[in-house]
């Protein structure tokens, strides 16, 4: 068979409105109102660098069921451009934007193809050739809780490779609705070559090869737990059918979560200085992306009183948002303080009560050989008794599990606040 090139791409949610951050922050905000749009206009540029033969699309085109038009225009004008550059395109629609919903009367150029509510069959040709052979569906309305795969036929004999192309959930990813619900056993079973899915947001190879099954994930984050390099999948189809994707990243914003560890700082201007070095790191690595960044402070330390204090994370969050650099930037969405507060296990040990005696006993086999001893024997029972061959623990084993265990013991007996 003649090898080709395509892009997998699904889940565009072409003009998502980041209403809330619209509010925070104008310029964010519609930064943020723009990316759905360039992430788009990446993947239309891509397909055309790549001189790929064709790109599938695996549904939730739009955001909304009730499409923008701002959105359906900028997305008839990326296939336009397509069309021009002899790139074939095969679509579905998934639950936020099915057949029913309100749609324009967008004429599509010559080689768009747009699936309808019963699985169909498209023959993919290149100078007269059959190249591969696609097979998919889209979403009539909203809420599709039957089992699409079930309605797909297995391909004819002799096909020179198949595609399904279909906005499901495979194995009852509980992340996502589960509508068209299916497992990867009926994905294996219908002998397609390759599943483009679509409606799980983060990028899974589920299966390899016979078939290979693949969410690309969508091109642009929309919230913090969309976080990290977003894009679709370039797939090179070899001579004898081998399967070859690749991921190829097209977002412009990118959400990425920040934890830091306060435990060795000891004033706001160390912590802020801190922060900001994460912060540089953030841009450095989104190679000229904008970045929002959702902040976590944990630990413990003098900084968990210094955070306490009225409006303190407020200020701080003010501080960030003012001092940020125009463009690219990193912008923090939201600081959150799980600090904790400093224990003096010394002088907690010395109170006369539960927690004072076990980390006497705690503090006793970390500072004595004794008391070491007597904990090797405590754990060597383990060992031994269990004749499970495994060595026993060394000195510093103990030492760390100990520390750790005072920690553990001051969390659960003396909660914070
Ligand atoms: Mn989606």
């Amino acid at each position: 068979m003649r090898p080709f090139r395509f892009i997998h791409a699904a889940d565009l949610h072409i003009d998502s409105p980041f209403r809330g951050l619209r509010d925070i922050d104008k310029r964010v905000g519609e930064r943020l109102r723009q990316s759905t749009f360039e992430a788009f206009d990446n993947l239309v540029k891509l397909c055309i660098d790549e001189q790929v033969d064709f790109i599938v699309i695996a549904g939730d085109i739009y955001d909304g069921a009730d499409r923008s038009v701002r959105a359906q225009l900028r997305f008839r004008d990326g296939m336009r451009r397509l069309s021009e550059a002899g790139i074939a395109a095969y679509i579905v629609h998934g639950n936020h934007d099915p057949l029913d919903g309100w749609l324009s009367a967008v004429e599509w150029p010559e080689g768009i193809h747009v699936f309808g509510p019963e699985p169909e069959w498209k023959n993919v040709e290149v100078d007269g050739e059959v190249i591969a052979a696609i097979q998919g569906v889209s979403y009539p309305t909203r809420e599709v809780r039957s089992n699409l795969v079930a309605g797909f036929e297995t391909p004819d004999v002799g096909a020179p490779f198949t595609i399904g192309l279909l906005h499901c959930n495979v194995g009852g990813n509980p992340d996502h609705d589960n509508y068209a619900p299916c497992t990867l056993d009926d994905l294996k079973l219908t002998a397609l070559d390759y599943w483009a899915l679509g409606h799980v947001h983060t990028r899974q190879t589920l299966r390899r090869q016979n078939p290979a099954v693949i969410y690309p994930g969508n091109p642009q984050g929309r919230h913090p737990n969309e976080s990290g390099p977003r894009g679709c999948m370039i797939v090179d189809v070899g001579d004898e059918g081998s399967v070859n994707p690749r991921f190829a990243p097209l977002d412009v914003v990118r959400w990425e979560p920040v934890d830091i560890d306060v435990s060795e700082i000891n004033t706001l201007d160390g912590l802020e200085d801190l922060i900001q070095q994460r912060m540089d790191d953030l841009a450095g690595k989104a190679e000229g992306r904008d970045v929002v960044c959702s902040l976590t402070l944990s630990g413990r330390g003098p900084m968990h009183a210094e955070l306490a204090r009225k409006d303190a994370v407020d200020d701080l969050l003010g501080e960030l948002r003012a001092t940020a650099s125009e463009s690219p930037w990193v912008w923090v969405e939201r600081i959150d303080d799980r600090t904790r507060p400093e224990v003096d296990m010394r002088a907690r040990a010395e109170a006369d009560d539960f927690l004072g005696a076990v980390l006497r006993t705690a503090n006793d086999s970390l500072e004595s050989v004794d008391g070491l001893q007597e904990l090797a024997g405590v754990v060597g029972d383990v060992y031994t008794g269990r004749k499970n061959g495994l060595p026993s623990p060394t000195d510093e084993q103990l030492r760390t599990w100990s520390s750790e265990a005072r920690w553990q013991l001051v969390e659960l007996l003396e909660p914070e606040e």
